[in-house]
């Protein structure tokens, strides 16, 4: 087989994924050679799941130039909160879901039925444990209603969290420093009746904060016994003139990681 393909079934060795990321040593738990004997199955004859088990999910917001100005054009009522947040110590770092509401690699994503302007937001994902330290990388959709939340930053939590606004997937990167993490790319493609509608590239290298300084702020005065996810913001915006729709499917992949890929319902 494959071994690109093989899927291994590590529930026999670890409880849970948030145990799992509490452990010190997990890169070395995690080497391939601890696994030789186990049976592998082929990628696509098994489902991912969201890789979440009780972790809520947060999102850090304008962290990369492209975020800050589009969100500044967007909405002249709110364009200096989006600009002085970018320059700010304090990180904007908001909830985004429970972790039960997280979709997985191919289950839809939301766009709102009330909304008129939907857009995915390719970011990187943080996988924190209860100490506040990343155990792993993911990738996450942070899906959000521009038009909502350029009305009235007040809206942010409609723009944000509805019915299927966040998935993640399709695995946990384990045991990369964020120096590696900051050399990967991150590439969005939105298809529409099979043909590209949106084609765009971004780099985790622009993230204009430090992935410590994002998680530290999230635990100040917060305590995630099971971990957190955070995302870690989008720097890829498709042009103003464009919105999701049902049945488009949004691919979003970051080198280091793999892809992750959902089609797109209206909610
Ligand atoms: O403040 C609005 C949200 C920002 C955001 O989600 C992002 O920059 O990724
Ligand atoms: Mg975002």
């Amino acid at each position: 087989m494959d071994g690109a393909e093989a899927i291994i079934d590590l529930t026999r060795h670890f409880r849970s994924l948030g145990e799992a990321l509490e452990l010190v040593d997990l890169p070395a738990r995690l080497a391939p050679g601890n696994f030789q004997t186990e049976r592998r199955v082929r990628r696509r004859d098994v489902r991912l799941l969201a890789p979440v088990d009780g972790q809520e999910v947060w999102a850090a917001g304008v962290t990369y130039l492209r975020s800050k100005t589009a969100r500044m054009a967007e909405s002249d009522f709110s364009a200096s909160a989006y600009e002085r947040v970018y320059e700010a110590a304090r990180p904007e770092l908001f909830f985004k879901s429970l972790p039960q509401k997280v979709v997985g690699p191919q289950e839809p994503v939301g766009i709102r039925a009330d909304a008129k302007w939907s857009v995915p937001e390719p970011e990187l994902a943080l996988m924190l444990n209860s100490r506040g330290e990343i155990a792993g990388f993911t990738i996450g959709n942070d899906m959000s209603s521009r038009d909502i939340e350029g009305e009235n930053l007040l809206y942010l939590p409609q723009a944000k969290t509805y019915r299927r606004s966040c998935a993640l997937g399709p695995c946990v990167v384990i045991g990369a420093a964020e120096a590696d993490a900051r050399r990967w790319e991150i590439h969005l493609v939105i298809e529409r009746a099979g043909a590209v509608v949106f084609n765009g590239q971004t780099s985790v290298a622009q993230i204009k904060r430090s992935f410590a300084e994002l998680a530290q702020y999230l635990f100040r005065s917060q305590d995630f016994p099971r971990g957190a996810v955070l995302l870690t913001g989008t720097g890829l915006v498709p042009p103003d003139s464009f919105t999701l729709q049902g049945g488009d499917l949004v691919r979003i992949e970051i080198s280091g990681i793999g892809q992750l890929e959902n089609p797109v319902v209206v909610v």
